[in-house]
């Protein structure tokens, strides 16, 4: 998206020049640009906190179908600004604002609406703006009584004429691309919306299940691992319930470029999804292991990646990878920040936040479960992440492992059966320990790595991806024999 320029002479002079042009433009465009005397509806809302804020912008066509538009606005106060939007490209000239469509959400039929939104920053106050012009119009409209045209997704037309009140289906999808169901049959298609109940993740039939899956290597470095055939093969051939995408953060990750990781998230995000595999979102922060050092950039790209993917049943969303150095406090802080960003735009979503010592429960920095449960985070519907390295952490990790599970959720977002440098030899007793007892408590796992890396905990061989083979046994590693003979059995999830 965009970066906005501070406001100068010029900057100001530009955008009024590139306004005067768009009006002269639009007159001689055909009829669908221009917009019915009718006009338009704005919703906005903000979720704010001190010196910044995420705004999401409903915009409701109520004039004749446009195929491009230009949404404006004022802040009312002079510190207000936009820093990075999505779904629109952003201008600021003072404290004039404009949002131009992208190319996928530009043609809005009459009655259809989209929305888009950004994270801004204020100094003084932050009262929202109250007047919105679409392609020049004041959007003074109010919401038609009568439903949008575009019907409801999963509802067919009905034979019967249909009830004066409106259908009870879910709210119209709050950011684009549109979203299909996943495919019945898998396991997303058949758990549908998860919560967590108790202790548990539970389906939409209120059922504990356990998801089984992989999690990627780093997608700055593995991205040609990541793509229709070895998604294809993790979801048929592998039969997983689960893709955790691995987005480091530092080590040339997001920092680098957030606006592309971002992309490359989303993308995998509907690659899952089209294959009904749940898609865990994981902010792979490492080093350094404070995760306030990353507060900003979380809260940007979380902004982002849950109003782009709002509409979705199957996103789950993991804030910070493996916290360390710090005390638990401090990851409650975080977390006490973070998720209230995700639940503005997608506030069904299961969040899981890490723990102590490289997500241990506290274990690795001699502490235990015991201060989460003393001082859990105050949200609902979260779960607290678990990772282990099976050479590496034993008896006394299990142990603790099975003392939490009965008092708080747990999700095991990344575990390795080599040791926790990544590399070595399978451990196949200590592995085989830890996912009989994940089993048995129902906790869903995510394995490291579904990649080629050249280290003992990567599933494939080293050239598997540049290959393009990844169905069956031929290219697998040790760990990715194990993997695969694990996460293919049969799931028997309940269905009611
Ligand atoms: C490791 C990778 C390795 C890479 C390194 C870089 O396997 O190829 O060079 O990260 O930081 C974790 C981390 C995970 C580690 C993994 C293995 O979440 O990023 O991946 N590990 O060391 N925690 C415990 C182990």
């Amino acid at each position: 998206m965009t970066s906005i320029p501070r406001p100068s002479r010029r900057s100001l002079f530009a955008a009024s020049a590139v306004g005067a042009l768009a009006l002269a433009t639009a007159a001689l465009l055909p009829s669908t640009n221009a917009m019915a005397a009718t006009g338009c509806s704005v919703t906005y809302t903000t979720n704010s906190w001190q010196g910044g804020f995420t705004a999401n912008i409903t915009i409701q066509n109520l004039g004749d179908p446009v195929n491009q538009w230009t949404l404006g606005f004022t802040f009312p106060n002079s510190g207000q600004r936009v820093d990075q939007g999505w779904s629109a490209t952003y201008q600021q000239s003072g404290s004039a604002v404009t949002a131009k469509n992208l190319d996928y959400n530009g043609t809005l039929g009459t009655g259809a609406s989209t929305t888009i939104g950004f994270n801004g920053s204020w100094t003084s106050a932050n009262p929202n703006p109250t007047a919105f012009t679409l392609n020049g119009t004041a959007c003074t409209g109010s919401v038609p009584t009568t439903p949008p045209t575009t019907p409801p997704r999963t509802t067919p037309p009905p034979t019967t004429p249909p009830p004066t009140t409106p259908p009870p289906t879910t709210a119209p999808p709050t950011s684009p691309p549109p979203t299909t169901p996943p495919p019945t049959g898998t396991p997303a298609g058949i758990n549908g919306q998860l919560r967590v109940c108790g202790v548990n993740l539970c389906n939409q039939y209120g059922k504990p299940i356990q998801l089984r899956g992989m999690s990627t290597h780093g997608l700055q470095w593995f991205a040609n691992c990541y793509n229709d055939a070895s998604l294809d093969a993790l979801a048929n051939d592998w039969q997983a319930d689960l893709l955790r995408i691995s987005m480091y953060v530092q080590e040339q990750g997001y920092e680098t470029n957030p606006t592309g990781f971002t992309n490359q998230v989303n993308t995998l995000v509907d690659k899952a999804s089209a294959r009904g595999m749940y898609a865990l979102i994981d902010f792979h922060t490492l080093t350094p292991g404070d995760p306030m050092y990353n507060l900003d950039r979380a809260k940007t790209f979380f902004a982002s990646v849950s109003a782009r993917n709002a509409g979705k049943k199957n996103v789950i969303y993991e804030i910070t990878n493996e916290p360390n150095g710090v005390s638990w406090s401090t990851i409650k802080n975080y977390a006490d920040q973070v998720i209230p960003v995700i639940r503005a735009n997608h506030p069904e979503a299961v969040i899981l936040v890490g723990t102590r010592g490289w997500s241990s429960l506290g274990i690795s920095e001699s502490g235990n479960s015991d201060e989460i449960v003393n001082n859990p985070v105050s949200a609902s519907n979260i779960m607290y992440t678990f990772h282990f390295y099976a050479a590496s952490h034993k008896d006394n990790y299990r142990n603790e492992v099975q003392r939490a599970a009965a008092r708080i959720p747990l999700f095991v977002t990344e575990f390795g059966t080599v040791t926790y440098t990544g590399d070595g030899a399978v451990d196949t007793a200590s592995s085989t320990a830890w996912l009989d007892l994940l089993d048995r408590l129902k906790i869903s796992y995510a394995n490291w790595t579904y990649s080629d890396a050249n280290e003992g905990s990567a599933s494939f061989k080293s050239g598997t991806c540049a290959s393009g083979q990844y169905a069956g046994t031929a290219n697998l590693t040790s760990s990715g024999n194990f993997m695969r003979n694990r996460i293919r059995t049969p799931d028997n999830f309940p269905t009611s």
